[in-house]
């Protein structure tokens, strides 16, 4: 069965992977799992045909047959439970696995999307000088705690999972911050999931999107 995802038409991150459909692409190339992508403008997004996928009118949408998923996390996570290569076999490194999934979703995305978004659409307002390091120390406290559990072990829970998976692109969503150069630790980390040739491939698919379709001016 044909599986089909939506992804930005043009991604205002300007193809450096950092939008969600980049999670799905590589947990779809780390399965082995072939998927069409569906391109969508920002007011595509808002219309009736894709609210009905997608509630939020956001992407990423995961299409297969029948079944309609949104939420990154949880079309990672239908993907690693239907094939190979995402989620270890023995019942408690699986559930330590998804525990990891939660873990980058819940507890450490949130602080990122928060200063991102200040940076984005709080810049002007008068507090904001005073909000910013706030929000960067939140920020740095779970990458001290996540520095320390991870050491110097090359993934959170010895094989690579699909809890690697989204932390990586979690983190890859401070680039150019600066804030992870100070974690020579995470920083390899990000480099190694970036070194698979899955995520390699899928990055190479999202970036011919924008090199084919790139933003006006
Ligand atoms: N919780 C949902 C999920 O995990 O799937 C969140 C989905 C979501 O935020 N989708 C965003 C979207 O559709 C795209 S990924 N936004 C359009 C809208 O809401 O109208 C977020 C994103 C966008 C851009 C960059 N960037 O440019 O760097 C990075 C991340």
């Amino acid at each position: 069965m044909t599986i089909t995802i939506t992804a930005f038409e043009r991604s205002p991150d300007r193809g450096r992977g950092l939008a969600r459909d980049m999670r799905v692409r590589w947990a779809l190339e780390e399965a082995g799992q072939p998927y069409e992508v569906r391109l969508l403008s920002f007011s595509a997004m808002k219309e009736p045909a894709h609210r009905r996928l997608h509630p939020f009118g956001q992407i990423p949408t995961y299409e297969e047959g029948d079944l309609v998923l949104f939420e990154s996390g949880a079309i990672v996570f239908h993907i690693a439970e239907r094939h190979a290569g995402l989620l270890p076999g023995d019942a408690n490194a699986r559930a330590r696995a998804i525990t990891w999934m939660f873990a980058a979703l819940n507890t450490v995305e949130p602080r990122i999307v928060d200063l991102e978004s200040a940076r984005r659409e709080e810049h002007h307002k008068t507090w904001h000088e005073e909000r910013l390091p706030i929000l960067q120390d939140r920020v740095r406290d779970r990458l001290d705690e996540l520095c320390s559990r991870l050491g110097d072990a090359d993934w959170l829970d010895d094989a690579f999972s699909a809890g690697d998976l989204l932390m990586v692109t979690v983190l890859r969503r401070l680039s150019g911050s600066g804030m992870l150069e100070d974690y020579p630790n995470l920083s390899a980390y990000v480099a190694r999931g970036e070194a698979r040739a899955a995520y390699k491939r899928a990055f190479e698919d999202q970036l011919a999107v924008f090199t084919g379709n790139p933003p006006p001016g």
